[in-house]
């Protein structure tokens, strides 16, 4: 009898301790496959990523488990950052439209996916819903935002003047009204450099696929306006930059508290604001989103009356300031030796505003047709294309000078130097793509992986988009493709980097609503900084390897953090690509 009991429980110990290794290995073994977890076009390409040296084939199954297609294990030509080859599974001859797991014998089945048209249509508007959740000075209602509705924070309406901005009209201690824009990123706080590339981005979505984004609906409170939503919802921070002007031209570098707030919801957050420092970033930036807002809203003379006039002649003025004022330089350490209450919130200091002068007269160059203005500023200095962030915005100036060829291949000289410079930027950014462990453009280099490198996959995304638009070439838009499936599952950790979407993405941002609330899931739509290896926020993550530096941690804002800049190039690259879907072939 005794020993029939021992028997008995050796035997449920033994089960026990089979199952969780079992389900340890399912776990392991669905983290070694990595793809877009959301999905795939039907005539698109399509890839996994096996890390596996045993591994040698994989079948795509039906969520019921029939075996549709089956194929064969390829090893990459290079190994990763931490120096192990991958195996890849190309399924793109496989078009049905369906739900669908890719198995691999030994492995396991990976999360599920779709095939199918418009597969990211939900994630695109998303992409651009999160910046109504991000609007401050009004309430975030529930039939706009289900749970995550939210009372208004923010008011903005008596903001102080900062002795550092202090003017003889404008005293320190003077009240302003400077309400409305987004909340940067996870704290409470409008920075004029970063609304600028964040609206230039989605105002260029506008701008190369005005019909499809014509057709996008995203249920706010000016829905139905007679406005495309994109241009209601960009509006809603440009007003606010408006506001951001002195009488005299210079734009205020930032309006904010004097140090970041706690992890509290916005209403909750009550300390004093301050406009601080004119800067002569911030004003370039300004003047060149105000030049391209005022030709798109010329188009919308009914819906908006006066606004594009207006937004000329702001610009007009700040680029003046700008041009007397060249080296405003923000800095807060040589700012808080001079001027009191000191100011330790995000910086977006640049110390080379060389490429802020040339965004700013390209735009105005575009709008306005003066070549005087590409006279003013030399706009290509050097054969350098940096690659779009806050602090580099060279290109984007390029972008809209390109994106207008019609108008101005005529009249501008330099018009075809500046064509061939960025289809050569272009090319070199695809070169040896394709043997590389994970197929895509972002992880070629480990120096993508700074903070905030999911911005850098959109960026890059958003250039070939572009080179595709110019050229007709479809290599640049499947290779733009391969950085959205980066950003969504095909990548060093296996997250599906953006809040809501996939079957493993972040539940923890560094993003002050999303913690302070009470609601579980975070605020949906919104991209993460993703993986960089600096731990500046001193929070240990799992692995140093560049791609695979993340952690999805509250604390942990070098890489968990969301932001207007990166939500946006993530916004351009998904539209775009649902705008083109059916040239993918
Ligand atoms: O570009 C250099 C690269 O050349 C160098 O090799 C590398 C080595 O670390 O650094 C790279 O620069 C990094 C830069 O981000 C890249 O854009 C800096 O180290 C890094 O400190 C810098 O971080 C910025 C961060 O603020 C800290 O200042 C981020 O760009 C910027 O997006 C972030 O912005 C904050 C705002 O200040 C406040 N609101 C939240 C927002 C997002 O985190
Ligand atoms: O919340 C802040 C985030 O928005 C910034 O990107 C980051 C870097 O400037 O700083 C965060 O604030 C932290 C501060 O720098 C240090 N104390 C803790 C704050 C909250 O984590």
């Amino acid at each position: 009898m005794l020993m029939f009991k021992r028997l008995f429980i050796f035997f449920v110990v033994f089960l026990i301790l089979a199952t969780a290794i079992c389900y340890g290995q399912a776990d392991d073994g669905i983290q070694k496959i990595r793809l877009n977890q959301v999905g795939f076009y039907p005539d698109g390409p399509k890839i996994a990523i096996v890390l596996s040296a045993k591994a040698s084939s994989f079948s795509v199954q039906t969520t019921a488990g029939k075996v549709v297609f089956r194929g064969a294990l390829k090893k990459s030509l290079q190994p990763d950052f931490a120096g192990n080859y991958t195996r890849i599974a190309d399924f793109t001859s496989f078009r049905t439209p369906g739900k669908y797991v890719l198995n691999v014998p030994g492995i396991n089945s990976s999360y599920p996916f779709e095939i199918s048209e418009s597969v990211h249509n939900q994630l695109a508007n998303a992409s651009l819903k999160a910046y109504y959740f991000m609007r401050a000075s009004i309430p975030i209602e529930k039939k706009y935002a289900g749970k995550w509705a939210r009372p208004k924070g923010h008011p903005d309406e008596m903001v102080l003047i900062h002795s550092s901005a202090a003017t003889s009209q404008r005293p320190e201690g003077t009240l302003i009204s400077s309400p409305g824009g987004w909340y940067d990123a996870g704290d409470y706080n409008k920075y004029i450099v970063n609304s600028g590339i964040s609206v230039y981005t989605l105002l260029s979505l506008y701008e190369d696929f005005p019909e499809h984004m014509k057709t996008v609906k995203l249920n706010i409170p000016e829905s139905g306006n007679g406005l495309p939503d994109l241009l209601n919802e960009t509006l809603w921070n440009i007003r606010w930059m408006l506001t951001m002007q002195d009488d005299d031209g210079g734009v205020y570098h930032k309006l904010t508290n004097t140090e970041f707030d706690g992890m509290i919801m916005p209403d909750k957050a009550t300390k004093p604001r301050y406009v601080v420092m004119k800067s002569t970033a911030a004003t370039l930036d300004f003047a060149a989103v105000m030049a391209q807002s005022a030709r798109i809203f010329r188009n919308f003379p009914t819906q908006l009356p006066g606004l594009a006039d207006t937004c000329l002649r702001v610009a007009k003025k700040a680029f003046a300031w700008a041009r007397a004022n060249p080296r405003e330089l923000y800095n807060r350490y040589t700012m808080n030796a001079r001027f009191s209450p000191k100011i330790t919130t995000g910086d977006y200091g640049d110390n080379n505003v060389g490429d802020e002068f040339i965004w700013a007269a390209s735009e105005l160059y575009v709008t306005t047709g003066n070549v005087q203005y590409t006279k003013d500023v030399n706009l290509i200095p050097n054969d350098k294309m940096p690659l779009p962030s806050w602090s580099q915005v060279r290109l984007l100036g390029y972008y809209s000078i390109l994106r207008h060829s019609e108008q101005l291949r005529a009249h501008y000289p330099d018009f075809q130097k500046l064509q061939k410079q960025f289809f050569e930027f272009a090319e070199a950014m695809i070169a040896g793509t394709d043997s590389t462990a994970y197929k895509d453009v972002i992880q070629k280099k480990r120096s993508n992986f700074v903070w905030g490198s999911n911005s850098i996959a959109g960026n890059q995304g958003m250039a070939l988009i572009l080179a595709y638009k110019l050229s007709g070439n479809k290599k640049f838009l499947k290779y733009a493709l391969s950085n959205l499936d980066y950003l969504l599952g095909r990548n060093g950790t296996g997250y599906c980097y953006v809040t809501s979407y996939g079957s493993k993405s972040p539940m923890h941002p560094h993003h002050r609503p999303s913690i302070a609330d009470t609601v579980a899931d975070p605020v949906p739509g919104l991209v993460v900084g993703g993986a960089q290896p600096e731990m500046q926020d001193h929070i240990r993550v799992p692995s140093t390897v560049p791609d695979e530096a993340y952690i999805d941690d509250d604390k942990a804002y070098a890489t968990n953090e969301v932001a207007i800049n990166w939500n946006a190039p993530l916004a351009y690259l998904v539209n775009a690509i649902e705008a083109l879907q059916g040239q993918l072939q």
